[in-house]
């Protein structure tokens, strides 16, 4: 039992925040200091900041403490700043009293966007349909991937037919005990890890750095993420002889660095920071993040590590693509949702991985399910419901759902057995270890969430069935003296639902910190998707005799968020000239709305999935390369949204270096009217008049061409453009338009629609959110 609750507790993201939060105020805890622009890069000068920063310490830390007075982390290339073991009430000195400081925050312990519990099998990641073989791309982008490290030996990562080393990479190959100077080749081109200060999960005490000796991946996330944005293809690949085919990246001739600020605990945000300052300073073109804050404290852009390095990369023409989180269908869980950050939901894509159920009386029913089981069809076990083989004193409904603790042993020992669940807060993954514990044969879980997400219960049978066929389950057992089952091999079938549909887990918006810029941006495959791993399991994941795979099949937004990457890698190879915003534009203006039976996309329980849930929908990277208009979100737009949502004009300067100045009426809902492409009005009144807003779009198509405005907008809303036709005679490159929202007879709450405007060649949509009060 004792390890069962330690597996929980290791299991439970909470735990380290709940140890983070219960620290006193005085013991000192890794804080960054985040300080904005960076005024030069050159040696003399970090040596300056450097001893600047040092004595900033010792001003605020007294003598007797001067162990405390050194660096975890300085940043000094693309902005400036620091990490220090800081208590309270010196962070706080720190952030009110000083006029270099623009934000001071606690090192934040990032998630990783993927559960390791939703590993399935698929074949294809969608991906690889819709990219076409592109030859004409240059081979010269350069994806950094900051994550846990990576597989250097993974065949995904050789550099065969790959040319040179572009020129202007600066970037290293770090070595460690089990990292080599020639694990880095003309693939991976660049390697470093980092200090991870954690909080320890097991007291009050912090670690102040732990480093991870090199940048090695140790957990799989990310090797994964790195080859679903541009592994080189590898023939043959297969998770234990399932799912063969050809596993490659979204562009697989992109060049590959390795920023390892993660470790199987999670992300140091302060890490973080560090490897979006080494990344911008070694010369990447794309940056690449499936991590984020819990969604239920994500701080707001300029506390949050992730949307501060992100905002200096696209300053710099640095592109950064980021996972939304597997936080949904809750709304409001969105995470990474600064406007100059491009956030991805994930969908399910068009193919499912199915066991049987075989009961005693002949009836099969198809349940999702992944087994490495030796159980076959000709032996049935005896079957018994949770609440029939409940622990002494144990209440029934707990041991129905399977409770940790509520099974009895004696009782369940060599049955297979059903649990329901009544309650989400136990996850499949406990409950497949609560029937394991008590060694019973196996689990069969009634349950409609998560259905298109079939679990990898590794060598334990387990299959999910939904309540139709659950209850025909029960109603057998109930039947029968000695009700007998047994669970079949998990078989792969074409998905006759529709797809892309919206995955389960993944985070919805609107956005917590501003509902006026439409988040998730986009939709891209995130479950089942095989890509390369590290050659490692864990007990009880792997069948008998065999040896680990080179690939496995992953879900999460961590997922969805490299095939953005590889798509957005993939634009910049075709057009190297093309900024951040132009790339995201141009990804998102392009995407479907329409599934493989032709029908509006769905979200997993089959009602049309609306803009919080996919955003401007699926991505479809070979339009992409031609979506005929851009809209460009300028530097002043970002400064402009930061003096809406309220920052003080003195921190917006210090972020670049600036004479910026605020508009006058900085009001949030002002926040709709940066060039962003798509659109979002957190409240419209049926009272007031109409809100207007505006949108320039750049012409990246051929010259002299018109283009018409085509409106889809709900009942009672009503939507104008003004005007309806832009004409980009010679010599025009930019146009302007409005639109405006009346609101009066709309129904409450948010109304969907879109924009789009067409030339017989091109279709830019652009989708609107307003909510109506
Ligand atoms: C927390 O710290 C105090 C004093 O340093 C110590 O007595 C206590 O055992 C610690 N608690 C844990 C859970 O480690
Ligand atoms: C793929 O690998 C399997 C063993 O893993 C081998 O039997 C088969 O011949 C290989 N196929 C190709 C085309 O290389
Ligand atoms: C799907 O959309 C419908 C309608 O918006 C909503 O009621 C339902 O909760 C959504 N399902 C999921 C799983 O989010
Ligand atoms: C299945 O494998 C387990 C070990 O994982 C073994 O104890 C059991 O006897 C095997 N059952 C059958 C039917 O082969
Ligand atoms: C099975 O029988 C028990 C009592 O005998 C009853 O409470 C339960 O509702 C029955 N279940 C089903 C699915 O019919
Ligand atoms: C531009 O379009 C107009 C009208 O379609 C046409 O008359 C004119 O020749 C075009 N100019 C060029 C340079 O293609
Ligand atoms: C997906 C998977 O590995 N399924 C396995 C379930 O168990 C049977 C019986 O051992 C295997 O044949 C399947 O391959």
């Amino acid at each position: 039992m004792a390890s069962l609750l330690q597996l929980l507790c290791f299991l439970s993201t909470h735990c380290l925040l709940i140890c983070a939060i219960s620290t006193s105020n005085q013991t000192p805890k890794p804080y960054v200091v985040y300080m904005g622009s960076s005024s030069s890069n050159s040696d003399g000068d970090v040596q300056v900041s450097e001893s600047a920063h040092l004595q900033l310490l010792s001003s605020i830390i007294p003598s007797e403490e001067s162990g405390r007075i050194s660096l975890i982390h300085h940043y000094h290339h693309a902005f400036r700043g620091f990490s220090a073991m800081l208590t309270e009430n010196e962070a706080s000195i720190l952030s009110a009293g000083r006029p270099e400081t623009v934000s001071v925050f606690p090192d934040s312990v990032l998630q990783l966007h993927t559960t390791r519990s939703w590993d399935f099998l698929e074949e294809d990641s969608g991906m690889r349909r819709a990219t076409p073989r592109y030859k004409h791309g240059s081979s010269d982008v350069i994806i950094g991937m900051i994550d846990t490290g990576i597989w250097p030996e993974s065949p995904s990562f050789n550099d065969n037919g790959i040319g040179k080393i572009p020129s202007r990479w600066k970037g290293v190959c770090m070595e460690g005990p089990d990292f080599k100077k020639s694990n880095c080749n003309r693939k991976l081109i660049g390697a470093r890890y980092y200090k991870i200060p954690l909080m320890k999960s097991n007291g009050n005490k912090t670690s102040p750095a732990k480093t991870f000796g090199s940048p090695r991946d140790s957990v799989d996330h990310g090797t994964h993420t790195a080859s679903t944005a541009a592994g080189a293809p590898a023939a043959n690949a297969s998770y234990y002889g399932l799912a063969r085919g050809t596993a490659k990246g979204g562009w697989p001739s992109a060049r590959i660095a390795c920023y390892k600020a993660c470790s199987e605990e999670g992300c140091a945000g302060s890490a973080i920071m560090k490897a979006f300052d080494d990344a911008l300073d070694d010369g990447v073109d794309i940056i690449s993040v499936s991590v984020g804050m819990n969604s239920l404290f994500e701080a707001d852009y300029l506390n949050d590590p992730i949307s501060i390095g992100a905002f200096h990369a696209e300053q710099m023409g640095v592109m950064v693509v980021c996972s939304g989180g597997n936080d949904g269908p809750d709304s409001f869980t969105i995470v990474n949702t600064a406007p100059w950050i491009f956030t991805v939901a994930a969908s399910n894509i068009d193919r499912d991985f199915q066991s049987s159920v075989l009961l005693g009386n002949g009836k099969t029913y198809r349940a999702s399910a992944i087994n490495f089981s030796n159980l076959t069809k000709g032996e049935t076990y005896l079957l018994a419901f949770g609440e029939d083989v409940a622990a002494k004193y144990t209440p029934a409904n707990e041991a129905r759902n399977c409770y940790p603790g509520s099974l009895d042993q004696k009782k369940a020992a060599g049955k297979i057995v059903v649990c329901v669940d009544n309650d989400l807060s136990i996850s499949r993954r406990i409950k497949k270890l609560v029937v394991e514990d008590v060694n019973a044969k196996g689990l069969i879980f009634i349950s409609e969430t998560e259905t298109g997400v079939p679990f990898d219960s590794g060598i334990f049978p387990f299959a999910q069935v939904g309540s139709v066929e659950g209850l025909q389950i029960l109603n057998y057992i109930n039947s029968t003296r000695n009700p007998k089952a047994t669970i079949l091999p998990t078989v792969e079938v074409p998905r006759h639902r529709p797809a892309p549909v919206v995955a389960y887990f993944s985070s919805r918006g609107p956005a917590q910190l501003t509902e006026n810029i439409l988040k998730p941006d986009i939709m891209a495959p995130g479950v089942a998707i095989l890509a390369a791993t590290i050659p490692k399991t864990e007990p009880g994941s792997a069948p008998i005799g065999k040896k680990p795979p080179l690939f496995a099949i992953r879900s999460g937004t961590s997922m969805a968020c490299p095939h953005v990457t590889g798509a957005a890698s993939l634009i910049k190879s075709v057009h190297p000239g093309w900024t951040p915003s132009m790339i995201k534009s141009a990804l998102m203006t392009t995407a479907t709305v329409y599934n493989n039976i032709r029908k509006p996309l769905t979200n997993s329980t089959n009602n049309f999935a609306n803009p919080h849930e996919m955003g401007v929908g699926e991505i479809t990277p070979h339009k992409a390369l031609n979506p005929g208009l851009v809209f460009e979100t300028t530097t002043e737009d970002y400064l402009q949204f930061l003096c809406y949502y309220g920052y003080s004009e003195k921190n917006i300067r210090s972020l670049l270096n600036t004479n910026f100045n605020c508009p006058k009426n900085s009001i949030e809902e002002l926040i709709s009217n940066i060039n962003y492409p798509s659109i979002s009005i957190g409240k419209l009144s049926r009272h007031q008049t109409a809100k207007t807003v505006k949108r320039t779009v750049t012409n990246v198509g051929l010259s002299n061409t018109s283009y018409i405005a085509k409106l889809h907008a709900p009942a009672g809303l009503v939507v104008k453009v003004f005007p309806k036709k832009l004409a980009f005679l010679e010599g025009v490159k930019r146009l302007s338009y409005k639109v405006s929202f009346f609101g009066k007879e709309a129904p409450g709450g948010y109304n969907f629609g879109s924009l789009t405007w067409v030339d017989g060649r091109h279709s830019v949509r652009t989708v609107f959110t307003v909510n109506v009060e």
